[in-house]
């Protein structure tokens, strides 16, 4: 399965907002419709936030287990990772309403930055309690890294035994604060893991779809979605998550790689049938 690529889809996120952009939803009906449209598109794993139906962020286990049991009931076997990230300024218990039922895997931030003008908190004991929480219901921990230094708090974290087997990287390259989307910043990366591990790469804003060649190239997989980039051409809005998706997925054929189904996601992330404990 060594030529499968992974095309990941953030669909809402907890920043991006209408006002920038119609095609941001909202409400749990919105968020499952536009998850399945990036299924449909060739996603096979859906990186999912929560937000009030006023746009504000959430992390409420009552929203995602709505989003979670409407994408389920669409027939999408897509698989599920839940953001243990939020918004800036939560706290982690706040964070963690998100490890609900039917979630297979949960974000790990391994690292606290700047994000923009504010701060995204997260010291090593939060990593700690997040990452024990993660393993206790479960799931496949996507470890995001956005700065180098993580990569040693991943080394760290392994040392000490708080990262179950299997676990898997994410290289965030372009927030405000953290690593910019080069090539020489993701080949520096690569080379500084720890040991051999899947890896992908998220590219934010105008680095979105450059990192997903490059990744492409390298034998990564890709994230692509409204979550990180809001555009499919300079000054030209995407529709939705399924046009990114769509522009992902003809980089994954020009690659001559082929695209991972959702099972063949798990089979490549180790998400086991039955492995993946309910959480409530
Ligand atoms: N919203 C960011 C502050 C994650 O999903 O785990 C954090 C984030 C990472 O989006
Ligand atoms: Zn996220």
């Amino acid at each position: 399965m060594g030529d499968r690529a992974i095309v990941t889809c953030a669909v809402v996120g907890a920043e991006v907002t209408r006002e920038q952009s119609p095609a941001i939803p909202y409400t749990p009906e919105e968020i499952a419709r536009a998850s399945v449209a990036a299924w449909r598109a060739g996603a096979s794993v859906v990186h999912l936030h929560a937000r009030h139906p006023d746009g504000r962020p959430s992390q409420s286990a009552e929203h995602f287990r709505e989003i979670v049991d409407r994408i389920r009931s669409a027939g999408s076997d897509v698989v599920i990772q839940c953001s243990t990230g939020g918004a800036v300024g939560m706290s982690v218990d706040e964070r963690l309403g998100s490890l609900v039922a039917g979630a297979e895997m949960a974000t790990l931030n391994l690292g606290t930055l700047n994000f923009g003008d504010q701060v995204f908190v997260n010291s090593r004991p939060d990593i700690v309690r997040i990452a024990g929480r993660i393993r206790e219901k479960g799931l496949v921990a996507e470890c995001e890294i956005y700065d180098a230094g993580m990569l040693e708090t991943l080394r760290w974290l392994r040392e000490k035994g708080h990262l179950a087997e299997p676990y898997h990287l994410q290289f965030v390259l372009g927030v405000p604060g953290g690593m910019s989307g080069t090539e020489r910043n993701l080949r520096f990366l690569v080379e500084g893991m720890p040991e051999p591990a899947h890896w992908t790469v998220a590219g934010i804003g105008r680095f979105e779809m450059p990192m997903a060649e490059l990744s492409l190239k390298m034998g990564g997989h890709v994230r692509v979605g409204l979550e990180d980039n809001l555009h499919v051409a300079k000054g030209v809005l995407a529709k939705g998550n399924e046009e990114l998706v769509a522009a992902a997925v003809a980089r994954v054929q020009a690659s001559g790689r082929s695209l991972a189904t959702p099972a063949e996601a798990r089979a490549i992330l180790g998400i086991g049938i039955g492995k993946t404990r309910r959480t409530e």
